[in-house]
Order: structure tokens, then C-alpha cells, then sequence
């Protein structure tokens, strides 16, 4: 790494512990403010960010990096779902998407140019261990530290996700996130990359929404890789948990001083009706939607209520000594908030989160829509930010996704004129900085998407970024109204 990447990072490492106090962490904060709570901006005017604050965007590896058969990289769990026939609007794969295995360094210099201090991109396992143990591939990794000291170049700090959806397809042939020694693998991949990174790392984020990727993928197999099994996902749910306490403890072992979180989707739990069946089962769905990866982290057992207590540990698969392996007293938490979730009660599930049966609310929080046809709810992300840090207390939050879809081309003038995503972003930011004023402790802003990029199952269908990619073009960038928008509040700091 050259000095001046060096002298900046040092810069960033300075920023993050000495830029306000929602920026200390619990170590900084035990030495210098003891008993003092973290809080956000109490005096701040709403819309006004603390002194220090990082803004960036966030992105994941599957994506936008393309080159799927590109360097040695193997197959993941999505690679093998997108070919099967039905699973992909508009039957698209991700083997180009935004090509940004091969345009980061254009990437990162949007970045800059927009002001980012901070960028949240993901590593892909399969690139770096082709068959999910065992030999490393170099070039895999090679790719990663191109990507972060471009960042450290241009003084932006890199947050990488270690596990953003991509499991190596022999892990899945072997049983997948069920199966126990899933978490092994992961811990042993996590030391692989921070053994090679970790001396220009100094944050990272363990998983990307674990809720979503084992109920989705394993429950409601909408997700790779695609099983309807709800008894496997709930095991699931807990070798992620298993893999979360070994993979923050394998971080430590490598890089003591590193700071380690993960992410959560997050989301205020609305009740289909005003029944008390319909009440309770929202009850449980916060506490299986929103707790259930953070509890074990942080307090060693699972939020009560959910499952029946006598059969819980039959259900997870939990082994005694499990309350250990589960425990990461997490440096930062990560939170991905986009709308409010609805739930019904559902006898024939074993958790409503877990049924599948399709319900329409009696009344929405709002009727306005994004283009991906969820509701616009602002104030639920100072509802739940609020609450995230009523049980994390102390703990610095980091935003780690916010955002929306529309589907806004090109007009006639060239421009991409995304007024709406202007509108959601804006009205999302002053309910944050209205939860940072009421004392939660959040020094970070990832708007999701940097770019447009591959949206799962959507395929290309639903236009998430700052950034315009024409597809049909050669993958052309073209900023949005949005992405000026944002550079001017990341300059002032402020909701402009
Ligand atoms: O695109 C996804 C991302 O991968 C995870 N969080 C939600 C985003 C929008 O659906």
C-alpha cells in the first residue's frame, strides 16, 4: 500500500473514533466516557447530522461485479438457482451485471466525486475459496485489495460484508445453511480474508441480512437456493447464528483491534387486522424478524415467545454449549431499513414468518408505493431505529442499506430525473436524524444502491442506485438527479 493510503486511512481510523461521540466504540467509550450514554445529536436541529457522520452507499458482490466464470472464481448458490428455468424475471442472470469486477476503479471514482466517506461493497466467497473450503484462490482475493485501496486512495473507508447471499454451490450440495458445519466453513473463509486484508481493514460487517437469506432461501424458496423446507430453515437460522460467534471471533483472532458487526433487515411488524391473533403474531414476528441474529450475538439465547420453549432446541438443533458458540458482543450493528413488513396469523405455520399464505392488510401505514410496490413508511425507520437501540443499547448503529426502486430511465435531455427517490431518501434521512436526536447512537448512512444492479429474483426489473447502468449498453454509468442530490447533502452534512 503506498504512504498517502496509508496516511489516509490512518486519517479514517482517526475520523471513526475521535468524530463525535456516536463515532466511539465501546472500548473508546469505556475509557473515556464511563457511564456517559452515546448519544446521537440531542441538540441537533432535525435534518442536521453529527459532527463526524459517514455517508456512503452501500453494494454486494453478486450484483454488480459480473465475471462469474471469470479467475478461477467457482459457482455459488446463485449462479445455480438463476439457471433453473422460472426462478428469474425476464430469465436474467448475473454472469455481466454491472461488470464491476472489471470497472471498480470507476466505480470508486463516482464514489468520490460524489463525496463518499464511506463505501459498503461485499466479498464473494466463491472467489476467494472456489469450493467453499479448502484451496484459495488467489486472484480472488488480488481483486478485493485492488477494490479496497482504490478506496483507500481516494480516502474512503471500505466496509466489506463477508457473506452477502453467494454460499459456494458445494456447500449447498452438502447440506447448505442447515447443516452445522456451514458456520465452520465460514469461520475459516472469514480468517482467510482478513488474514490477507485485515492490514487495511478496519471495520467489517460478518452477514448481510441472515433472516432473509435462510427463510427466504430455505422457507419461502424464493431465494437461492430455492427449498421449501420451514424445519430446515428454522436450523438454518441457527448455524448462521453459530457461524456469527465463530466468524467474530475468528476476525478478533486475526486483527484484535478490527471492529466487527453485521446486518440486519429491519422492520417495524404491523398486524394484518386488529385481532388479537393478528396482534400476537406481529409481537412474535418482531421478535423473529428483527431479534433473532442480534439476541444470540449479544445475550446468548434466542428472544422467548417465538417458538414453543420445550421444543425450541429440537427445532433449532441446539446443542449445549451453542449459548457460547452464538455469542458476538458485536463492535457496531448494521441496519437495512426499506419499509414496514405486514403479518397475519397463520395456524398452519409454525411461525407466521414462516408461512407462505398470501394476505392483504385491512389498512396500510400509507398508500403511497415504490415502484417495487412497497409502502413508503418514514416514520418506521425512526420507529425502528428507535427500538434496534432500546435492545443494543450502547452500541454504535451503523445504516448499512436504505433506499428504493423506481424505475426511472433516461429522458429526452439525457438526464435521469428521479425525483422520487429524491423524495424517499429525503423524507427517510429526517426520521433518522429525528432517531439520532432522540439518542441513538448511529454514525453511518449506506444508501442502497450505489449503482442499479442485478435485483435477485427481479433480475434487472427494479432500479435501486444513485448511479443510471444502461444494461443494453455496455453497462454505461450515468448519474442520477438522486446522485447529486446526495453529494450536496453529504457536503453540508445535512438534509438539503
Ligand atoms: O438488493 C437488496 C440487497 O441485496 C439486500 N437488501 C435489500 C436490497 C433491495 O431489495
Amino acid at each position: 500500500m503506498s504512504r498517502t493510503s496509508m496516511r489516509r486511512r490512518d486519517f479514517m481510523r482517526f475520523a471513526l473514533a475521535l468524530g463525535g461521540n456516536a463515532l466511539l466504540t465501546q472500548t473508546a467509550l469505556a475509557e473515556k466516557l464511563p457511564g456517559e450514554s452515546v448519544v446521537g445529536s440531542p441538540k441537533g436541529r432535525i435534518g442536521e447530522f453529527p459532527k463526524g457522520f459517514l455517508w456512503g452507499a452501500a453494494t454486494a458482490a453478486y450484483q454488480i461485479e459480473g465475471a462469474t466464470h471469470v479467475d478461477g472464481r467457482g459457482e455459488s448458490i446463485w449462479d445455480h438457482y438463476v439457471g433453473t428455468p422460472g426462478k428469474i424475471k425476464g430469465s436474467a442472470n448475473a454472469a455481466v451485471a454491472c461488470d464491476s469486477y472489471r470497472r471498480y476503479a470507476e466505480d470508486v471514482a463516482i464514489a468520490k466525486r460524489l463525496g463518499m466517506q464511506s463505501y459498503r461493497y461485499s466479498i464473494a466467497w466463491p472467489r476467494v475459496q472456489p469450493q467453499g473450503s479448502g484451496i484459495v484462490n488467489q486472484k480472488g482475493l488480488d481483486y478485493y485489495r485492488r477494490l479496497t485501496d482504490a478506496l483507500l486512495e481516494d480516502g474512503i473507508r471500505p466496509l466489506p460484508t463477508l457473506y452477502h447471499w453467494d454460499l459456494p454451490q458445494p456447500l449447498e450440495d452438502a447440506g447448505g445453511w442447515p447443516e452445522r458445519d456451514t458456520a465452520q466453513r465460514l469461520a475459516d473463509y472469514a480468517r482467510i480474508v482478513v488474514d490477507a486484508l485485515g492490514d487495511r481493514i478496519d471495520q467489517w460487517v460478518i452477514f448481510n441480512e441472515p433472516y432473509i437469506f435462510t427463510v427466504l432461501g430455505y422457507a419461502q424458496g424464493i431465494h437461492a437456493p430455492g427449498r421449501k423446507e420451514p424445519l430446515a430453515a428454522l436450523r438454518a437460522t441457527h448455524v448462521a447464528n453459530l457461524a456469527q460467534g465463530l466468524v467474530y471471533r475468528a476476525i478478533k483472532a486475526s486483527r484484535p483491534r478490527a471492529e466487527v458487526g453485521s446486518a440486519y433487515n429491519v422492520a417495524p411488524v404491523v398486524p394484518a387486522t386488529a385481532s388479537a391473533a393478528d396482534r400476537a403474531a406481529a409481537e412474535r414476528q418482531d421478535k423473529f424478524g428483527n431479534l433473532w441474529f442480534v439476541y444470540p450475538a449479544l445475550k446468548g439465547h434466542y428472544p422467548a415467545g417465538v417458538l414453543p420453549s420445550e421444543r425450541q432446541s429440537e427445532l433449532l438443533g441446539f446443542r449445549s454449549g451453542d449459548e457460547e458458540i452464538m455469542r458476538a458482543p458485536l463492535d457496531f450493528i448494521g441496519l437495512n431499513y426499506y419499509s414496514c413488513s405486514y403479518v397475519q396469523e397463520d395456524a398452519q405455520a409454525l411461525i407466521p414468518g414462516l408461512g407462505t399464505k398470501s394476505f392483504e392488510p385491512k389498512k396500510r401505514v400509507s398508500q403511497e408505493k415504490t415502484d417495487f410496490g412497497w409502502d413508503i413508511y418514514p416514520k418506521g425507520f425512526y420507529d425502528i431505529v428507535t427500538e434496534m437501540a432500546g435492545h443494543t443499547g450502547r452500541i454504535p448503529i451503523e445504516i448499512t442499506e436504505n433506499g428504493a426502486a423506481y424505475n426511472i430511465g433516461p429522458s429526452a435531455d439525457g438526464g435521469v430525473h428521479d425525483a422520487k427517490r429524491i423524495a424517499y431518501a429525503r423524507a427517510h434521512l429526517l426520521e433518522l436524524s429525528r432517531a439520532i436526536r432522540n439518542g441513538a447512537p448511529v454514525r453511518a448512512y449506506h444508501h442502497w444502491s450505489l449503482l442499479d444492479n442485478f435485483e435477485w429474483s427481479e433480475g434487472y426489473t427494479q432500479r435501486f442506485g444513485l448511479i443510471y447502468v444502461d444494461f443494453e449498453n455496455g453497462q454505461k454509468r450515468l448519474p442520477k438527479d438522486s446522485a447529486a442530490w446526495y453529494a450536496k447533502i453529504i457536503a453540508e452534512n445535512k438534509v438539503v
